[in-house]
């Protein structure tokens, strides 16, 4: 069984009932010119976990462990998004540089071309923050015997966080590589991950993605 150095102690992780979760590395919330940064968001906070994943990816690949994919968005007559959120995001829908903002099968909806999944990988698409919500996650790791997730992705305190704190409840320990999540915030990056870690891991452990790496190729 690998051990990880993480915060607050090392983490043991079965490669058998263990599964990569990538979270929302979509155009829309990553690409120059697009949704997030016509927000007024410095993408580039986000774009610096895109080489960090590149490296986890291609060796998670390697050991055929399950990798998850989620994408955040909307059916095109947006009845799976609550009022409560398009009143708060009244972007959503509306016409964006890479298509309608957060609506599925348009371009900025989809992964960026540097981490688009391969066949085989599972890919969710979730109406809200968290990954468990209103999809077919907790069906998908109870198939595939999965137990414990190392969760990366954007942004770090929102579906990063969310989905985190859902796992957390629903039993599943959580490892989350720190270069490997972005937030436009670099106070909430710093605090949301120390918010995983607090309190003996409260969510769970914080550990850097050459030690995860490193790991899982023992
Ligand atoms: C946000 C996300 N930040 N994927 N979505 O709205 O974190």
């Amino acid at each position: 069984m690998p051990t990880v150095d993480a915060r607050p102690t090392s983490f043991d992780f079965d490669l058998d009932t263990t599964a990569l979760l990538v979270i929302d590395m979509q155009r829309d919330f990553l690409l120059p010119g697009g949704f997030g940064e016509s927000l007024g968001n410095d993408v580039s906070q986000l774009r610096r976990t895109i080489a960090p994943l590149e490296s986890l990816l291609a060796a998670w690949r390697a050991t055929g462990m399950p990798i998850i994919h989620t994408r955040e968005g909307h059916k095109p007559d947006l009845s799976d998004c609550p009022p409560a959120k398009l009143k708060r995001g009244p972007m959503i829908g509306q016409a964006g540089r890479f298509g309608r903002v957060l609506i599925r099968g348009e371009y900025g909806h989809d992964i960026i071309d540097e981490l688009q999944p391969l066949d085989g990988e599972i890919v969710i698409d979730k109406p809200g923050k968290g990954a468990f919500y209103a999809t077919e996650l907790s069906e998908t790791l109870e198939k595939n015997g999965i137990t414990s997730l190392v969760v990366t992705g954007v942004t770090t305190e929102v579906c990063v966080h969310t989905t985190v704190r859902e796992a957390n409840d629903r039993g599943y320990e959580c490892l989350v590589p720190a270069d490997c999540v972005g937030s436009y915030f670099p106070e909430f990056q710093q605090v949301g991950l120390e918010m995983i870690a607090a309190q003996g891991g409260i969510f769970g452990w914080v550990a850097e993605s050459p030690a995860v790496i490193a790991a899982i190729q023992e």
